[in-house]
């Protein structure tokens, strides 16, 4: 992951809000309206190649709760799905885009293994056929300072973690990213050790803020996103927010996760989004809202936990500067 430079940033009040904002159905629509824009803009390889399963698409069909949790303007629908952190199809932020097309993700399955009651297989259909599916609007921040607004579709991680009854002696969660270098160049070459493992402490995973996403702007993920199931942890840097996903399993302890192995001094196994803790070769102070450019880079002045505090009880008493 690359740097950028230091700088001062003034905040701005939009920053300072409460998470839950509900927005008037009007503005929303509107912000919606954007989608058949960004569409178009997508090379005619990804419209053509990447197919969504019918199924998906009516299960998406119908009314859905909607929450949103900053008064910050949606990140446009290209920027989301063409600017994109996915090493499985390459290092650039656009190779995903370029790439990503030739996944194929129907049929889907996740494998559920360890400190749980109901291990076993489950279909995305399984998972999905319970859920009350629900928009929510997240700010993201990448740990490259970089961050968008995006409105994920998708349901609380917890309730499905639930769902699988955890036993007393699980404490973490890890999750596998598939592992098929067929359909993903970048797993053809050195880069990350393959598959990209994440987890979180099972308590984290419960909070009601952890997100499994299956679309975003009201359609299914494009793979690029990470389709057709990845978390969402709008408070962690978005590198714990992992695409693809394959494998779940309930574990003692905590899990061997890809960045904190590879570069352990850079990213850490909690990855809370803290402008107090620099990466150690550039600021977290602040960071660049996209679209931004050189000339426009549209600062915004980070804040702790991303600005989600309710998750702040999670921490207590952790030195967060040591457990980064
Ligand atoms: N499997 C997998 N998951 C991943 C990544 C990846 O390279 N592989 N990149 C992460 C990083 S660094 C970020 S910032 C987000 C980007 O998500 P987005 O492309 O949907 O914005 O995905 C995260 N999840
Ligand atoms: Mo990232």
């Amino acid at each position: 992951m690359s740097g950028c430079q230091k700088n001062e940033a003034a905040v701005r009040p939009s920053e300072i809000t409460s998470e839950t904002i509900y927005l008037q159905r009007r503005q929303w629509l509107g912000q919606l309206a954007l989608l058949g824009v960004g569409v178009a803009a997508l090379p005619w390889s990804a419209q053509a190649a990447y197919s969504v399963p019918a199924w998906m698409n009516n299960r998406l069909h119908g009314t859905r709760t909607r929450e949103v949790t900053t008064t910050d303007s949606l990140t446009p629908f290209k920027d989301v799905t063409g600017y994109n952190n996915f090493y499985e199809f390459g290092l650039e932020k656009t190779d995903p885009l370029a790439e990503a097309y030739r996944l194929s993700t129907d049929p889907w399955s996740v494998k559920v293994s360890g400190l749980c009651d109901l291990p076993g297989h489950y279909t995305l259909e399984d998972i999905l056929k319970p859920v009350a599916l629900e928009d929510r609007v997240y700010r993201f921040r990448c740990v490259e300072a970089w961050s968008m607004v995006i409105p994920w579709l998708g349901f609380p991680l917890g309730s499905l973690l639930k769902r699988l009854r955890p036993q007393s002696a699980a404490r973490y969660v890890r999750f596998t990213t598939l592992y098929r270098p067929e359909e993903m160049p970048g797993q053809r070459h050195a880069g990350l050790a393959w598959p990209y493992v994440e987890g979180l402490r099972l308590d984290e995973a419960m909070h009601p803020l952890a997100m499994l996403a299956i679309g975003l702007y009201g359609r299914a993920l494009l793979p690029q996103n990470g389709a057709p199931l990845r978390l969402v942890l709008p408070w962690k840097y978005g590198f714990k927010s992992i695409k693809s996903i394959v494998a779940i399993e309930f574990v003692a302890a905590p899990p061997q996760t890809t960045w904190a192995t590879m570069a352990p001094h850079e990213y850490g196994f909690y990855a809370n989004v803290n402008p107090a803790v620099d990466h150690p070769r550039w600021s977290q102070a602040r960071e660049r809202r996209l679209p931004a450019t050189l000339w426009e880079p549209n600062w915004r002045t980070t804040l702790m936990f991303n600005g989600y505090a309710s998750v702040a009880p999670l921490y207590q008493g952790m030195d967060l500067r040591r457990n980064f």
